[in-house]
């Protein structure tokens, strides 16, 4: 049979080949990346509505000394919620999302490792969602924090289905997280487009593969954690009860042993972002590119030496206090190198000061004070003092809002573009950063100080003795006004989305590859994958991308390479879109809640979960459109 095929067919070809089926079976079924990217993200956004008026709520009951708005045990709710979202539903959730949806295109290839994974993930993660947040309209919320250290969550002293409905929204929507990450490693070490070597990944992808592999060393304590508290309040268990030989430190030693690397786990990829944003706008390669993928690899190290720094005020021995002391400090040193290459890219470049690069700066500014009383928290003697202060909940805040939702924005302001095809406004964009900026710095700092002062965290009210107030109504004030620019930060993305300015390929003068495909781009995302012989390609190739020909069109096939050269090793077929992953997901989220009322939900759910993966894996037979498939040279 000859080769009737012109490029235009062929393009034409590729395009129905990765098309969807339209409609809602369409969208119950799809595996694309970025599809399944844009979704996830969407359902943080709401999410993080959600926490913030549970923040603001809390905000308004504290704004005044004496307040009775709150009963002590909605406060308890409120703050419960709230930080079990924002840490186990928005944080890692949002850097998987932003990974799924950006690492296949910045290497330069045409979908994950495992699409249908991916899919999994997100109809799982929205499981555990649903599961925290629906028992929540019918008053049945998780009260004890977001981290229900027992004995108080535990058979007695916790009655009901509160932390039962807690411990296995965590448990599975863990899993949701190690599936995203297994699938985010396995794409950067096996699915980089030909030429990119170990030392030309970009950044982001770099802060997202080790942030990968810490999710998966991290997250199974959590998991095995959240169990065991299960089995303890379900069939009588007793690993944390003292009284039968068991030992409630043993849960926070868990905890934190997953906790602590958390924190790095949202500040990676955010690190990854400013990385990348401060090239693009400082138009220079990044200082010291090798230092900053060294000093990442550093940090996730030592993220796992330090957990005990949360446990300073448990009374452990000293030996042991002293050396987290020391472990907790030294991880300064790392994040203190990133921070220098950033700020001597920008002093050394032309910087461009969009959006995008501000928030970046905000964030050097608020992440350098979240380390500064992150090394008094990490100081044993002075943490004693400190420890269930407001102190304490300013650092944390500084950390993970200046750490990571800043570089998030910046992120988000910054790719908008390429996801939509239009630009987010300008002089919007400035406003709601100057809001969220200012509010944040005005609603966080006086906590410093009123911790300080002495004001314990997780008070529903104060006497006005206390000499609080004052303090505590300028938080308020700037809690609210950071709220308001949050609000205009999403108002500014929808209209943007409808009536934006065009942007084209690249607005930016972007050095990645994502920024060769089309904005937005094609289900397949590059007609011809590239080839790269550089760190940064759209700057030094300059004429066009060198491409390979030779994969398939009338099917959905990829590319593997090897694991440091990238050089090609073989074409893999790509799973096609598939009901499975949603029907395995609503099986697992159904044996986990059943599992709450009966521990039999483990063994009859099982049923529904192994129905789902085996269609899921079901042979499917060889499909080709246009005849039998041919190897052909570029
Ligand atoms: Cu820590």
């Amino acid at each position: 049979m000859s080769d009737p095929r012109t490029p235009a067919v062929e393009l034409r070809t590729l395009h129905v080949s990765w098309a969807d089926a339209p409609g809602i079976w369409g969208f119950l079924t799809t595996v694309d990346h970025k599809r399944i990217a844009a979704r996830y993200i969407l359902t943080v956004v709401l999410l993080l509505f959600l926490a913030g008026m549970l923040a603001l709520d809390m905000r308004l009951q504290l704004a005044m000394p004496d307040m009775e708005r709150m009963t002590p045990q909605l406060y308890n709710e409120s703050f419960s919620l709230h930080g079990s979202t924002m840490l186990f539903l928005v944080s890692v959730p949002v850097m998987e999302a932003m990974a799924i949806w950006l690492v296949p295109l910045m290497l330069g290839q045409r979908a994950l490792a495992f699409p249908r994974l991916a899919a999994f993930s997100y109809w799982l993660y929205l499981g555990g969602v649903l599961m925290l947040w629906v028992p929540h309209a019918f008053g049945i919320t998780p009260d004890l924090g977001w981290f229900e250290y027992p004995p108080l969550s535990g058979p007695a002293y916790s009655p009901g289905h509160r932390a039962d409905i807690w411990a296995q929204m965590i448990t599975f929507t863990e899993v949701a997280a190690l599936a995203a990450s297994v699938n985010i490693a396995a794409t950067v070490l096996k699915m980089r487009s030909p030429g990119m070597t170990l030392a030309r990944i970009p950044l982001f992808v770099w802060a997202m593969f080790l942030a990968s592999l810490m999710t998966i060393f991290a997250l199974p304590a959590v998991m095995m954690v959240t169990s065991m508290l299960i089995a303890d309040r379900l069939v009588s268990t007793q690993f944390f009860a003292a009284a039968a030989g068991g030992d409630p430190i043993l849960f926070q030693h868990l905890f934190w042993w997953f906790g602590h690397p958390e924190v790095y786990i949202i500040f990676l990829p955010a690190a990854g972002f400013v990385s990348v944003i401060v090239e693009t706008f400082s138009r220079r390669t990044l200082f010291g590119h090798a230092a900053v993928v060294l000093s990442m690899l550093a940090i996730a190290a030592l993220a796992f030496g330090l957990w005990v720094h949360h446990m300073f005020a448990v009374g452990l021995p000293r030996l042991g206090n002293d050396f987290y002391t020391a472990a907790s400090m030294a991880v300064a040193l790392p994040a203190g190198v990133q921070i220098f290459c950033w700020i001597a890219t920008l002093a050394s470049g032309r910087p461009r000061f969009d959006t995008p690069l501000l928030w970046v700066l905000a964030f050097i500014v608020t992440f350098v004070i979240g380390g500064l009383s992150g090394i008094m928290t990490a100081s044993a003697p002075l943490d004693q003092q400190v420890t269930d202060t407001y102190f304490v909940v300013a650092h944390f805040h500084y950390v993970l809002v200046g750490g990571a939702m800043f570089p998030l924005f910046g992120a988000f302001t910054y790719w908008y573009p390429k996801a939509t095809g239009r630009m987010m406004s300008e002089l919007w964009g400035k406003i709601s950063f100057w809001l969220i900026v200012g509010g944040f710095n005005l609603g966080f700092f006086p906590m410093h100080i009123l911790g300080l002062q002495g004001m314990p965290r997780r008070i529903y009210t104060y006497s006005e003795g206390m000499g609080w107030g004052p303090l505590n109504m300028v938080a308020s004030i700037g809690s609210a006004i950071a709220v308001a620019g949050g609000v205009l930060f999403v108002a500014n993305a929808a209209w943007s989305y409808f009536r934006g300015r065009a942007a084209g390929p690249n607005p930016w003068g972007g050095s990645t590859l994502e920024w060769a495909a089309p904005s937005p781009p094609p289900q397949h995302n590059f007609d011809a994958m590239p080839v790269v012989d550089s760190l940064t390609p759209l700057w030094t190739q300059k004429q066009e991308l060198a491409v390979m020909t030779g994969l398939a069109v009338d099917r959905r096939e990829v590319l593997v390479t090897s694991v440091v050269e990238a050089t090609p090793e073989y074409r893999q077929k790509s799973p096609p879109p598939s009901i499975a992953p949603l029907l395995a997901a609503i099986a697992v989220t159904i044996l986990f809640v059943g599992s709450i009322f009966t521990p039999w939900a483990l063994v009859w759910g099982a049923v529904p979960v192994a129905i789902g993966l085996t269609l899921w894996f079901w042979p499917q037979r060889e499909r080709s459109t246009t005849g039998p498939l041919r190897a052909r040279n570029r």
